[in-house]
């Protein structure tokens, strides 16, 4: 088990109490009963893999309403295992956000839970985020039952994904929607979805322009195909096949979550007195299977790979470096070489830019075309002290924390001017703000 803790002795420079105490405020206006919004008006659901973001921060601040929040998204996981993106609040309504439940209908799909829930998936980092859960403490965890419950609906997650989303035959899981990736407008995806013909912009209603300025969201064409392709799922029953799935791509940073995953899991699973061996070898067999097939070595860095053509795509998001969060990943030196590089500047550029800075089309306002994010610098912030680069993750922390006290807890930044761009008061940058605080 070579899985680094993050939790432990906080060590929070005085300088940043400000931060720490905004940061506390964010989580606590974004609660709603059992779980927490990503943003109030943007956003005003529960999602999926915010959740287990923001579970990674609040463990510090209670670890009982972290277990919380992902013990109510994984109460509204489907009969086949499926954890959906959006866990819709019936108090909230239903027109605030599109596209809502009236659109997914969730209630006439099979084996759906009783609360309205979207279709599709985000990328499963919720094993690493419960597992950190638990080790924030492990006696309230026990008091409450809390692994014993998390654990089967975690292993059944897993399962959906490699039984039912492994559309290739490759070993890896193959996410069917730009949305399932949680880079929506992603440059990677912009090759398999010229095949989408987007869906007339008078079918749908947008809200995200409501709250957010239109060159920073992804733009009228990109929604229509995002509904194009929400529509076919939804159509077919959320059925999984590629006959179904007209863009279907193998991403290295989904993939990379589920083999970090099955390592938490073999730890929850020693834990709990099981069998931790089954865990540790899917990890081994996605971790080569994510080398062997995803990963490009004149590039230093894994590209997704498009499950129709089986060719690689070769756009530099930084979910190519994001691997790094996989023990004992035999590439890790190349990725970080990669991360130092022009295309990321780590060390210069913070947050690590979504998408190669040297790139014609990066854009450093525009959603997943170029803005740094919290969560991917966090994960790679992770996967450096994984790999033993203390030095590295230490000035990357240290940068992080420098830009969000300039820019607030904004939903990506300019990662050359530190600019806050996006939602504000996002919460999984306030959460993972509180995590690197008290980092150890
Ligand atoms: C963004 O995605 C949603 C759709 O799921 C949207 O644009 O409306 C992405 O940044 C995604 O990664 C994130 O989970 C979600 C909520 O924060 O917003």
């Amino acid at each position: 088990m070579t899985m680094t803790m993050t939790s432990g002795a906080a060590q929070r420079p005085a300088v940043f109490g400000d931060v720490d105490r905004a940061a506390r405020r964010v989580l606590a206006t974004n609660w709603r009963r059992c779980a927490t919004v990503p943003a109030a008006g943007l956003y005003p659901h529960q999602w999926s893999w915010d959740s287990a973001f923001i579970a990674i921060g609040l463990r510090h601040l209670s670890p009982v309403r972290a277990q919380r929040e992902l013990e109510s998204l994984f109460g509204a996981q489907w009969r086949d295992g499926r954890v959906p993106h959006i866990v819709f609040d019936p108090h909230v309504d239903p027109d605030a956000y599109f596209p809502g439940p009236s659109f997914w209908r969730s209630a006439s799909a099979p084996g759906a839970p009783a609360v309205p829930t979207s279709g599709i998936v985000q990328p499963p980092a919720h094993a690493l985020a419960a597992w950190l859960t638990y080790r924030a403490d492990p006696a309230a965890a026990r008091a409450r039952g809390f692994l014993p419950r998390i654990y089967p609906r975690l292993v059944a997650w897993h399962r959906y994904l490699t039984a039912r989303r492994d559309l290739t035959g490759a070993g890896l899981v193959a996410f069917v929607h730009p949305w399932e990736s949680g880079m929506d407008n992603s440059p990677a995806w912009d090759a398999p979805l010229a095949r989408i013909t987007p869906a007339p912009t008078g079918d749908f209603t947008r809200r995200d322009l409501h709250h957010a300025a239109a060159a920073e969201r992804p733009t009228d064409e990109d929604y229509g195909r995002y509904v194009r392709l929400a529509r076919d799922y939804r159509d077919a029953g959320y059925a999984d096949s590629l006959r179904v799935h007209a863009f279907a791509v193998e991403d290295p940073l989904g993939n990379a979550l589920l083999a970090a995953g099955e390592d938490a899991l073999a730890a929850m699973a020693t834990e709990l007195g099981r069998d931790p061996r089954p865990h540790l070898a899917a990890a081994e067999r996605l971790s080569a299977a994510l080398v062997s097939t995803l990963y490009d070595p004149a590039a230093g860095m894994f590209f997704p790979r498009d499950a129709h053509t089986g060719a690689l795509i070769r756009s530099g998001s930084v979910g190519g470096l994001l691997p790094l969060i996989v023990p004992g990943l035999p590439v890790a030196a190349a990725l970080i070489a990669t991360a130092r590089g022009d295309r990321f500047r780590l060390g210069q550029a913070c947050p690590l830019p979504s998408y190669d800075l040297t790139a014609a089309d990066h854009d450093p306002g525009r959603y997943w075309r170029g803005p740094g994010w919290i969560n991917t610098s966090w994960l790679f912030w992770h996967g450096l002290r994984l790999h033993g680069e203390t030095a590295l993750a230490d000035d990357l922390r240290r940068r992080l924390l420098e830009r969000v006290r300039a820019a607030g807890f904004r939903e990506y930044l300019d990662p050359l001017t530190g600019a806050g761009h996006g939602a504000d008061d996002f919460s999984w940058t306030a959460a993972l703000t509180l995590d690197l605080l008290r980092a150890a």
